[in-house]
């Protein structure tokens, strides 16, 4: 380094002033010559940044691990690992899981070799030896800034990114409340209706059996009124958790009205929807739901349910409209009879 660049370094932090904004950050210069590692810290001292050293190509990589630094002064003449190397393993693991983007100002005493090498794997500025304590200084300035704005990116891409994710969730938690039943957790009718839609046509198209299932609990007016409506609620409620549990997954349970439920169930002909539904009758006639007064009295509630049932293909029912048609004709029928009871 020249002498007189030496003497001029008090000059240049009085004209270029102190680091402002950029003060603190972590500068890596990496030389095998010590001297010229000292020349450049002193040169730079005034502007407040953190200096990390390295003197060759290994030891500055493992510096940029541990040092994350935001801009890299790179020798290109170092024995073993050479600057050009380094900045090419630095460039090649500049994503977010490498290293991010380090600005890397390459620094040689030759005035070509190198020089467009180190551009090419994308060194981002290139000084050659000896350099002015000015232009080192303005132009470490310059490629900090750019660090800065490159950080504030990736960290607004972050913020972008997060927010995207959360609406994202919470588009997927309104859609699952727009298609639930408060009180029971199961699907609300208009959720059903949309499946109801869909299976049949998929029913028509391959010929497969499609069942539905009506179920309406019986005399629930009673239970109301004997019991209050917060004690009705808990009955809805655990009606659909014993209903669910005796479906498969692929069945699609909603609650279609006050206390009326509804099921789907795919790939499933007459004579075993006809066995599910009575595993189902009787899990509900099964069922105490225990009911404490205001004076403590425990009660076990029993309960029965209709339930009707229809099957597609079938050469009366056309649409999705007439098998509810008649899975409702079937519970109306089970009503009739007496109740407690399965109808096709
Ligand atoms: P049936 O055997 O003929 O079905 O008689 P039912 O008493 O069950 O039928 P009805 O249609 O006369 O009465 C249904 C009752 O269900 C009336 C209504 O107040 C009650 N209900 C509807 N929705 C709810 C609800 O969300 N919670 C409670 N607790 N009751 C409800
Ligand atoms: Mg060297
Ligand atoms: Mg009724
Ligand atoms: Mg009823
Ligand atoms: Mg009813």
């Amino acid at each position: 380094m020249a002498e007189g660049d030496r003497k001029r370094t008090p000059e240049v932090a009085r004209r270029t002033g102190a680091g402002g904004e950029l003060s603190g950050r972590t500068v890596l210069i990496v030389d095998d010559d010590p001297s010229h590692v000292a020349h450049v810290r002193e040169g730079l001292a005034p502007r407040g940044y953190v200096f990390k050293e390295a003197h060759d190509g290994t030891q500055a990589l493992s510096a940029i691990r541990e040092a994350r630094p935001d801009l890299i002064l790179m020798d290109v003449e170092m024995p073993g690992l050479g600057g050009v190397e380094v900045c090419r393993i630095i460039k090649a693991n500049s994503g977010e899981e490498g290293f991010g983007f380090i600005p890397v100002i390459l620094m040689t005493a030759r005035q070509a070799a190198g020089k467009v090498e180190g551009l090419e794997l994308g060194a981002d500025d290139y000084l050659v030896k000896p350099f002015d304590m000015l232009e080192l200084s303005a132009r470490v300035k310059s490629m900090l800034r750019l660090k800065a704005l490159q950080d504030a990116l990736v960290e607004k891409n972050r913020e972008l990114d997060k927010a995207n994710k959360e609406l994202a969730r919470r588009r997927e938690e309104l859609l699952a409340l727009s298609r639930t039943d408060a009180l029971t957790g199961l699907f609300n009718r208009r959720c059903f209706e949309e499946r109801l839609s869909d299976e049949f046509a998929r029913s028509r198209r391959y010929q497969s059996p499609l069942s539905l299932v009506m179920l309406d609990i019986d005399h629930f007016k009673r239970i109301n009124d004997t019991f209050g409506h917060p004690f009705g609620d808990q009955v809805l409620k655990a009606v659909a958790q014993t209903t669910r549990s005796r479906l498969r997954e692929v069945d699609v349970l909603a609650r279609y009205g006050g206390e009326e439920f509804i099921a789907l169930l795919p790939e499933t002909a007459t004579a075993d929807a006809l066995k599910v539904c009575e595993r189902v009758r009787e899990a509900i006639a099964g069922l105490r739901v225990e009911h404490v007064g205001v004076d403590g009295k425990r009660q076990e509630v029993r309960l029965t349910a209709s339930l009707g049932v229809a099957t597609v293909p079938s050469e009366d029912l056309g649409s999705a409209e007439e098998l509810l048609r008649a899975a409702d004709a079937g519970l109306y029928a089970a009503k009739g009879a007496g109740r407690n009871r399965v109808q096709q």
